[in-house]
């Protein structure tokens, strides 16, 4: 049973349905985060079948990206089965329930210049559904500078955006003839509502799944490790599309359409109260692109 996360307050959730995206201050204690961070040097030291090193040979630092090894690294898996963090989830959802969707490690070591590039999560991802969310933890004390930044109120903007690759900034070949490219963000900041926050361990960010975001290289002399908990909530289905998927379908998956519960995408909270307010009324729909 996951510890108990605590009541949220009600314009925190507001927020976070408004903007698609808050920041959890001090949220995540000092010992999930030492938990975490033995599991992210456990995955640096034997990386999973997904790894990605996005730096070129030769250039400064180090972006490693790897995902989906929470039940290989038992670190992982005791932080997402047990701590407060899929409650916290629920209740910015106003989910009755979370699904584990995954779990996605981002370092940044000293002096890595490549950014992320803009993106939204969704149309890489194998889930339909307004609940869905990340849980962006630092486990470095991270400045505005080197911070993920996002577009507030972007989930909302009823567009699904072309998936792009982290290791050139190309789109993805996509089979999904409603996706659209993501536009060029840093070259017209001015007209966007960007938000981004000075981050200290403990704290923690939560976004939608369709609110745009990037960040920044890491050229300062100190680490950027992050841990990324995938959640997902009541109206949540299992999805196959037509085209990329990232991560890809695993075989023991749930059939497509079908609700998320399943021993890959584990049940790990149940609300005690019997419903929540469903948000689907809440929210500008977002279409649901073809599935396969
Ligand atoms: O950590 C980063 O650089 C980007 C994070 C991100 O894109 C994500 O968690 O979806």
């Amino acid at each position: 049973m996951a510890a108990e996360a605590g009541s949220m307050a009600p314009d925190t959730i507001e927020q976070y349905a408004a903007q698609g995206v808050v920041c959890l201050r001090g949220a995540i204690e000092p010992r999930w985060l030492a938990l975490l961070a033995r599991g992210v040097e456990h995955n640096l030291a034997e990386p999973g079948p997904f790894a990605k090193h996005y730096t070129p040979a030769g250039a400064p630092g180090y972006f490693f990206g790897d995902y989906c090894n929470w039940r290989r690294i038992p670190e992982y898996r005791e932080f997402l089965l047990h701590s407060p963090a899929a409650e916290l989830a629920a209740q910015l959802m106003r989910s009755s329930r979370v699904n584990l969707f995954h779990e996605h490690v981002l370092v940044k070591e000293p002096g890595t210049l490549e950014p992320t590039p803009w993106h939204h999560d969704q149309p890489y991802w194998t889930v339909d559904g307004i609940q869905v969310c990340s849980m962006w933890i630092p486990l470095d004390p991270v400045p505005r500078e080197t911070a993920p930044e996002f577009i507030r109120g972007s989930h909302r903007w009823g567009v699904w955006y072309t998936p792009r690759r982290f290791v050139d900034n190309q789109d993805h070949p996509s089979d999904d003839p409603s996706f659209v490219a993501v536009p060029d963000v840093n070259a017209h900041r001015n007209a966007y509502d960007l938000i981004s926050w000075d981050l200290a361990p403990g704290d923690c960010i939560v976004f939608h799944a369709l609110t745009l975001h990037g960040a920044p290289g890491n050229p300062l002399p100190q680490r950027r490790r992050a841990f990324a908990a995938r959640w997902t909530g009541d109206d949540a289905r299992f999805v196959l599309r037509p085209g990329f998927m990232s991560p890809p379908p695993p075989d023991d998956a749930p059939a497509s359409g079908s609700l998320m519960d399943s021993e890959v995408f584990p049940v790990v909270y149940r609300s005690p109260n019997i419903c929540c307010s469903s948000p689907v009324t809440e929210h500008t729909p977002t279409h649901s692109p073809p599935r396969r």
